[in-house]
């Protein structure tokens, strides 16, 4: 059995609430409660976490160090395109982490076009929608079993 981590950023806590054109009509708890299903059918646990603070995201970040994760899921949001605060957290984790977007970033204005995480990442997935973070969690399992 191991022990995952999906990090949500700022505004998802919209997500199926609002520019469904953009977002999809999927809400944040369900996505997270169909990843611990996934995370179930696999035998291992799965903890979410969404905050519109950085520095909440910094501090849960850094309690990942104490839980012997096997890996980390996190769509930073708009903090993905000017956070070097969450770069250096996920950094000094240790913890292997991929990155996801819901929409395709590099479709979309430039400055989104850049994150301070994609080049530290395990890996980096875009622009599947919500589906994104089902990809995600399925290569963080298999990542971890290697
Ligand atoms: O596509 C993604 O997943 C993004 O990380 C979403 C961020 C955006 O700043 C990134 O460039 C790409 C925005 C999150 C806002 O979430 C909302 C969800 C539903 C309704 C309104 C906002």
């Amino acid at each position: 059995m191991a022990r995952f981590l999906l990090i949500n950023g700022p505004n998802l806590n919209l997500l199926g609430k609002r520019e469904p054109e953009i977002y999809g009509s999927t809400t944040l708890g369900e996505v997270e409660a169909s990843l611990i299903e996934q995370a179930a059918r696999h035998g291992h646990t799965l903890d979410c976490f969404q905050s519109n603070a950085e520095y909440e995201l910094v501090e849960r970040i850094q309690q990942a160090s104490e839980e012997r994760l096997a890996g980390i899921v996190i769509n930073p949001a708009a903090l993905g395109h000017s956070s070097i605060a969450l770069r250096d957290a996920l950094l000094a984790t240790g913890v292997p982490f991929i990155e996801i977007h819901i929409s395709n970033i590099f479709a979309r204005e430039t400055f989104r076009h850049h994150t301070y995480l994609s080049d530290v990442a395990s890996g980096v997935i875009v622009g599947f929608g919500v589906r994104g973070y089902e990809l995600a969690l399925s290569a963080a399992i298999e990542n971890a079993s290697q």
